[in-house]
């Protein structure tokens, strides 16, 4: 079984700083900025002392007015999860986020971008789970039983925060710049590849823009799946049956414009197309 690589201890189950309403004012800010796309100011900018768990606190309130307008939920994302993002976006620790059920696009779809502030994509490894995980030090071994298989997935990612300028904290409330994501190829159960050394080769109009190996995502993408488990036992939550998981670009996000056709490559488990719109 893989070693496990060193990594920030990430920093769980601490209460919110701010006070309800202003997570209220927050998510208001965030959903707004999502559903009608433009940019905002980042959210420690009006409030400094917000923690990164104010910004779960956000997502919380995200996910509840979705659920209540009757999107679902079908999965969670990890990002930040590279060496290569983290140098990127100049933070030492991963995020996680929600998948919404209608963020999914179809492998071969146009994704338009007219809702669209400053489109990014990346190729990752999505796990779909077919028993539920808990606990606090669930084993890498424990995440390969209970996955139904793994899949190559490209997210598409948005940030929503003016000249692209955020930090964690703004960037866990605006639900680690989740925009959409596509998944295809082909599924392979998790025992049958080495999930260490997947190579992945990120193409955009033909061009090899990124090129990385799945081990480049904490050594074993299972490893974002064991931190996103412990994070959600520190909130008293599990991973349930039947989840997506992205387990985060093992490059940088490559950013893209109307019209690119984006084509992802991974070994052995085949390609996923999109067109920009
Ligand atoms: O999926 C992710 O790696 C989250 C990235 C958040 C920051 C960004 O917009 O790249
Ligand atoms: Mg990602």
């Amino acid at each position: 079984m893989p070693t496990a690589a060193p990594w920030p201890q990430q920093r769980v189950g601490r209460p919110p700083m701010l006070d309800a309403a202003t997570l209220d004012e927050m998510a208001d800010i965030v959903a707004r900025a999502q559903a009608a796309p433009h940019t905002m100011p980042k959210l420690t900018d009006k409030h400094p002392g917000m923690t990164i768990e104010d910004g779960y606190a956000v997502q919380d309130r995200l996910l509840a007015k979705w659920e209540a307008e009757g999107r679902s939920l079908i999965g969670l994302k990890a990002g930040l999860t590279s060496k290569a993002k983290m140098e990127q976006m100049g933070v030492s620790e991963p995020s996680f986020g929600i998948l919404m059920r209608d963020t999914l696009d179809p492998e071969g779809s146009v994704i338009p971008t007219d809702r669209l502030i400053h489109p990014r994509v990346e190729a990752e490894i999505a796990f779909v789970m077919k028993d539920e995980l808990s606990g606090e030090n669930v084993t890498i071994d424990e995440i390969l039983d209970a996955t139904d298989y793994i899949q190559p997935a490209i997210e598409i990612l948005d940030s929503r925060f003016e000249k692209f300028k955020f930090d964690l904290e703004s960037v866990i409330a605006d639900n680690g710049s989740s925009a959409r994501f596509v998944m295809g190829g082909r599924a392979r159960r998790p025992r049958d590849v080495d999930l260490r050394t997947i190579g992945m080769v990120m193409e955009i109009d033909g061009e090899i823009v990124a090129c990385a190996s799945s081990g480049a995502v904490l050594g074993h993408p299972a490893r974002s799946i064991q931190m996103l488990v412990a994070w959600l036992h520190g909130r008293g939550r599990t991973l349930p049956a039947g989840s997506i998981v992205l387990t985060g670009g093992a490059t940088e996000a490559i950013a893209i414009k109307p019209g690119n056709a984006v084509f992802a490559r991974f070994q052995d488990m085949g390609e996923i197309s999109v067109r920009i719109g």
